[in-house]
């Protein structure tokens, strides 16, 4: 009996764990989503891509909960590292329309921010994309979307 007692609690444990957190290897739980910090640097096109082949999109930041969930991870990620210039895409973009930011591809129209102050620049008239910059603290500055930098993907 204690054989068979142990064989379902065990089953009952990973039945569980399966529910709890159903991300792959690499992927990180939260709030019933997965999340995947880049370890590479792409292009905003290319880090959009990259996501889709994962079945999941560049994250869409969309409430104060996620975002801190984000910088915290980040902190955390970069705690020992001394580049502040590193820089997470994300969905945001205001390509099709200068000063519009939107997710993609919902081309839901922002609800939260958190700009660093000073920011969306446009520096250049070039940026246009949305990542989460270490200089900042990984508050949002905006990009030039050729620009080589991380990403995060979120899968449902
Ligand atoms: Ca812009
Ligand atoms: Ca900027």
């Amino acid at each position: 009996m204690l054989v068979i007692g142990s064989v379902i609690s065990t089953i009952l444990i990973q039945g569980t764990l399966a529910v709890v957190n159903h991300c792959g290897v690499g992927w990180i739980y939260h709030n019933e989503a997965c999340y995947f910090f880049s370890n590479d640097t792409d292009t905003w096109v290319e880090a959009f891509y990259y996501c889709q082949i994962y079945d999941s999109q560049l994250v869409s930041i969309t409430d104060q909960n996620e975002n801190n969930f984000l910088k915290t991870e980040l902190r955390h990620r970069h705690a020992a590292d001394s580049d502040w210039n590193i820089c997470y895409f994300t969905s945001g973009t205001d390509a099709p329309a200068e000063g519009h930011w939107e997710w993609t591809p919902s081309r839901d129209p922002f609800t939260f921010t958190d700009w660093r102050p000073g920011e969306p620049s446009n520096g250049g008239g070039l940026e246009n994309c949305l990542c989460l910059y270490k200089a900042h603290d990984f508050q949002w500055n905006d990009r030039n979307c050729h620009n080589q930098d991380h990403f995060i993907c979120k899968a449902p």
